[in-house]
């Protein structure tokens, strides 16, 4: 899955896809480096992030989105904790709905909407908001407590009617967590898998590289590589990155060394 954010203020790419144009051939280019997803994203989740409102979110996803739909066949996922703003990008043809709240900003709204468009939707795990997350990082036990706090959000969406099937679940590094905390989830996603529902996850470029290898943010592929890998090995089938050529040939090296048909 390639990142694209049409935002001012994401960590890694923000503001480098404002003009429609230019985000349409950052697609592009991420479709022909191997991207199977494109996941839009309007409003920064980063620590601290300001909240942006819904009617800016959408005049700087549709006409992104309508581009993209027009030109490419790629499903379009939305990075979206708003039900209205997925329920205009998936009536302007998204296809997957990327919730880092894992249903907890809009509750039940968010989930009837998928299942109305019959659309896929990621359950994120997080606490607070990007304002608070930082602060909500007590756990006992980082690994059951995200496995217990994601089955709510599984519980949620089923009750709400959406299918099982249309469910990936993702533990949101560095979301509400400590740079150990989300090496732990790292050092157990097999956990997670073994759920049964397909697992995501985004380490591209985060802080917990940075705390790990020194780099600073454009400088963290060779750490979220070895995410990548480590997460491949573990069962981990949906990858969130910004470089998608590199990280195309870290995941097939990475299924190849699993075993998995070439
Ligand atoms: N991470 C970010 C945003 N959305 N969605 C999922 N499912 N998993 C993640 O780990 C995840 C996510 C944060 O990264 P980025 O989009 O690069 O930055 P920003 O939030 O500043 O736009």
């Amino acid at each position: 899955m390639g990142i694209l954010n049409l935002t001012p203020d994401s960590f890694s790419d923000g503001g480098r896809y404002l003009e429609p144009e230019a985000a349409l051939k950052r697609a592009a280019q991420m479709v022909a480096d191997g991207a199977d997803i494109l996941d839009l994203g309007a409003e920064s989740t980063r620590p601290g992030a300001q909240p942006v409102p819904e009617t800016e979110e959408l005049e700087r996803l549709l006409p992104v989105l309508e581009k993209i739909r027009e030109k490419l066949t790629v499903p379009v996922s939305i990075d979206t904790t708003k039900s209205e703003v997925a329920r205009k990008c998936l009536e302007a043809g998204a296809a997957i709905i990327n919730d880092v709240s894992g249903l907890k900003r809009s509750g039940v709204a968010m989930a009837k909407v998928a299942r109305e468009f019959g659309a896929g939707l990621v359950l994120m795990h997080s606490r607070g908001t990007p304002e608070t997350m930082q602060t909500l990082t007590d756990y006992s036990v980082v690994v059951a407590e995200v496995l217990a706090e994601l089955h709510e959000s599984i519980g949620m969406a089923t009750a709400a009617g959406v299918d099982r099937e249309a469910i990936v679940i993702d533990p949101g590094l560095g979301f509400a967590k400590t740079a150990g905390q989300s090496l732990e989830i790292l050092r157990n996603l097999k956990v997670f898998c073994e759920l049964g529902f397909p697992v995501m996850i985004g380490p591209s470029r985060k802080s917990f590289i940075g705390q790990v290898t020194g780099r600073e943010t454009p400088e963290r592929e060779f750490g979220t590589a070895a995410c990548v890998a480590a997460a491949v090995l573990q069962g981990v089938r949906i990858l969130r990155v910004h470089e998608v050529k590199a990280m195309r040939d870290v995941i097939v090296m990475a299924e190849a060394i699993r075993g998995l048909p070439l």
